[in-house]
């Protein structure tokens, strides 16, 4: 399947693949999109998204998507380059969506990781900072580094855990330039009100707490949006989806950006997606799994969206 100037949206590309992308398809919808960027990687990569709506420059609903903030899980900035393609190549069937909501989508929030799971350790889950000169101890785990309840359950402080929280609440710039970038929106342009970060795998719609296996007050809000959206996910491809709290189904973690986006009052609704699939390949989705992956995925997004018209 190929996208805008043969971008291969059916493979898995390089960090400046899809920043080049994510510039090529601007530069074809100008009146619809603009990238941005909210900051840069420890090791200077630019962390860049793509704002995607009408009438830029008013305040609107508004809807963040980020994907790829643990590095291996590869399908997560691949689902999110297919949805940016999605809707603006095919942005007259979203009109009124596009009139009413900007999309705000980062690909690949941990830039450093991603690379690093690219050319050295497929594996490799947290950023590249330098919290240890121990070897294979470097970087912190970005979805322990937000802050409601940093240090809480499911969290390490050993710098050598793939759950190490890092030194401090927003250690890392990437999710330091996050946090900033939705603060600052919500005071200009964006009254936001879905949050989404992709992750993989278990097939899961997960929302808050993730810090406690108290349910939030909202609970049965936040969970009947999700039933909808993955009655509408297994309705593409039959892919069997979970939707329950991160304790309901998961271990606890603490400090992780959907309890950040939800507790800290910013977004009406917050979920993490843990995507395709339940542990045959696990984070080595094989890549003819994208399109679907992200057809079915878009069609969960889609209910979110459409739930704020
Ligand atoms: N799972 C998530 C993780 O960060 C999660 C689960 C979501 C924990 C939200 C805490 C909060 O461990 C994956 N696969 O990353
Ligand atoms: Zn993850």
């Amino acid at each position: 399947v190929k996208g805008t100037n043969a971008f291969n949206l059916s493979a898995y590309n390089t960090l400046a693949e899809i920043h080049q992308f994510l510039d090529d398809i601007s530069s074809q919808h100008p009146s619809l999109s603009e990238v941005i960027e909210i900051g840069k990687s420890t090791l200077g990569q630019p962390l860049r998204l793509i704002r995607i709506g009408a009438n830029g420059g008013t305040r609107k609903k508004a809807y963040w998507i980020d994907g790829g903030i643990h590095a291996r899980e590869w399908i997560s900035p691949a689902v999110t380059v297919w949805t940016i393609n999605e809707l603006l190549t095919n942005n007259a069937k979203y009109s009124n969506l596009l009139e009413k909501v900007d999309f705000y989508i980062l690909p690949v929030a941990n830039a450093d990781g991603y690379e690093f799971s690219r050319t050295s350790n497929r594996l490799w889950r947290k950023t590249r900072k330098n919290h240890s000169s121990i070897w294979g101890c470097i970087g912190a785990d970005p979805n322990r580094n937000f802050d409601v309840h940093f240090g809480g359950s499911g969290t390490s402080s050993d710098k050598c855990s793939e759950i190490y929280r890092g030194p401090n609440a927003f250690s890392e710039p990437e999710t330091a330039a996050m946090r900033d970038f939705i603060i600052a929106r919500n005071s200009t342009t964006a009254e936001w009100k879905v949050y989404n970060s992709l992750h993989s795998y278990a097939q899961m719609i997960l929302t808050p707490w993730g810090w406690t296996n108290a349910l939030p007050d909202d609970y049965a809000k936040l969970r009947a949006l999700g039933d909808r959206a993955a009655v509408a996910l297994t309705a593409v491809h039959g892919t069997k989806y979970e939707v329950g709290s991160v304790t309901e189904l998961l271990d606890a973690g603490a400090g992780g950006s959907d309890d950040w986006a939800y507790g800290s009052g910013l977004f009406e609704y917050s979920y993490t997606i843990e995507m395709r699939d339940t542990g045959r390949y696990g984070f080595v989705l094989p890549a003819n799994q994208i399109v679907p992956t992200s057809e079915e995925t878009f069609e969960a997004i889609r209910v979110m969206a459409e739930s704020q018209l």
